[in-house]
């Protein structure tokens, strides 16, 4: 009860600095919400990805821009890099090797980065690729690491093709049948994914319950 309020003070305020740009304001919150023993978890969902969507949708409505956008982007991170260790250590590793990356045209990273976290902090050990991830990028990693997973995000109409293209790569260079491949990000259907053989995620969360499904 009194963790639910205390989260609901910080959340609050850690979403309203996110939303007003004060990008100085997020660590100090973030730091004091942990102080007070506000979990990770619940910094994550009830603050940083709450003041985000907020962002996203006035952006929608042209009511925020580019800049403005980026500057979000930045309060956010300042928020992540302190709670990212903290959820990396929640669980045990060693599960299997997850190669990530955000498709090849599209800049969007901020889901995919939660995304990585969040399997950090569930026992896979992550290789991200970071964003505009060429086809081949993600086939010689896989190669090379033999990882278990393969997990894509794309955030744009125009880019989430680049899904395909990978998957049609991975089969062709026969690791297809070795990989789970997972994907998300905004504009996907769970249609889309099953269409191009993937599993779909919606949210970081589920990311993890798919991904454990695949390596059991
Ligand atoms: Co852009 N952008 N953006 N943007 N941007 C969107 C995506 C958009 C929906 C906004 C809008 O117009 N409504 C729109 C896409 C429209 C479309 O294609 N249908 C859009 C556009 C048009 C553009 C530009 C073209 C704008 C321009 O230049 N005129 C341009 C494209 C650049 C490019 O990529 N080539 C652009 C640029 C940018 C910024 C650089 C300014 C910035 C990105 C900064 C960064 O990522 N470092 C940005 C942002 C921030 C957004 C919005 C506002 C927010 C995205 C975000 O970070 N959300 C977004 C609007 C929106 O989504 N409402 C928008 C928060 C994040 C936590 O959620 O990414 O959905 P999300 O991730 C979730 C799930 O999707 C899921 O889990 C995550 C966590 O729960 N998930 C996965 C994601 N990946 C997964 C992978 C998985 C599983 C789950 O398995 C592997």
């Amino acid at each position: 009860m009194y963790r639910r309020i205390l989260m609901s003070l910080f959340g609050n305020e850690i979403k309203e600095a996110i939303i007003s740009l004060d990008i100085a304001s997020v660590g100090p919150l973030t730091n004091k919400a942990l102080a007070d023993g506000v979990k990770p978890k619940q910094i994550l969902d009830d603050g940083l990805l709450i003041g985000m969507a907020v962002v996203g949708e006035r952006f929608k409505r042209s009511e925020m821009f580019v800049p403005e956008v980026l500057m979000a982007a930045k309060a956010m991170t300042e928020g992540l890099n302190i709670i990212k260790p903290l959820l990396a250590g929640e669980d045990a590793k060693g599960k299997g090797t997850v190669v990530l990356g955000t498709v090849k045209g599209d800049l969007h990273d901020i889901g995919k980065r939660i995304v990585a976290m969040m399997f950090e902090g569930a026992g896979f050990d992550v290789i991200d690729l970071g964003y505009d991830v060429a086809p081949e990028a993600f086939v010689s990693k896989v190669k090379e690491t033999n990882a278990c997973i393969v997990g894509m995000s794309a955030m744009l109409t125009t880019t989430m093709m680049q899904m395909k293209i990978t998957v049609d790569a991975l089969k062709e260079a026969g690791l297809y049948d070795k990989v789970g491949v997972m994907v998300g990000g905004a504009p996907l259907t769970v249609e889309y994914a099953e269409g191009i053989g993937a599993k779909y995620s919606p949210d970081a969360q589920v990311a993890v319950e798919v991904a454990n499904n695949i390596v059991q």
